[in-house]
């Protein structure tokens, strides 16, 4: 058994509706939710997309394979109406998985942990809030520490409902 955390993200539609509704279909697939980080509005990162978006990570205990869970969020991203659309542009919800245990798994499809955490403080600033002392199983570098070396300043600010 391995602890999935996930990050969730969309800017595109009602955001908060469909935050909600993916948590939903996630727990349906995984079982019930074992951490959730607060919701955040972020400024786009990459430079690709317009409007802000929200994000949250979520943390369930699984015994699928990694490219199982990333058939599963595959689908539920297209549920929620994901168009394949340009590399970083908007989106109504991308869902990508950041660590699985302290596995490190490369595929044609998938690297794990999620090759950008260290670069993006719309990661780590919900990934800290609840898992601030996880090992990063490639950086060996906590979480909480990698937040403190994050060259990204874009602004991350707690979400209001
Ligand atoms: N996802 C992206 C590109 N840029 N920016 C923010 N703030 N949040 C995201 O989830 C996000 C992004 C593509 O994965
Ligand atoms: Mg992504
Ligand atoms: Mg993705």
């Amino acid at each position: 058994m391995y602890q999935v955390v996930f990050i969730l993200g969309g800017n595109l539609g009602d955001r908060v509706r469909l935050l909600e509704a993916s948590a939903g279909m996630l727990v349906s697939h995984f079982g019930p939710l074992v951490l959730n980080s607060s919701i955040f509005e972020t400024e786009a990162w990459g430079g690709k997309s317009s409007g802000n978006y929200l994000n949250q990570v979520l943390v369930f205990n699984t015994t699928f394979l990694p490219e199982e869970i990333l058939d599963i969020i595959l689908e539920i991203e297209l549920k929620m109406g994901r168009k394949r659309e340009e590399k970083w542009g908007d989106r109504t919800m991308d869902i990508d998985i950041l660590y699985l245990g302290n596995k490190i798994f490369n595929s044609e499809r998938l690297t794990i942990p999620h090759p950008y955490i260290q670069d993006r403080r719309f990661v780590l600033e919900p990934l800290t809030e609840i898992l601030p002392d996880q090992l990063h199983p490639v950086l060996n570098k906590t979480n909480k520490e990698l937040l403190k070396i994050c060259p990204d300043k874009s602004s991350v600010k707690h979400f209001k409902k």
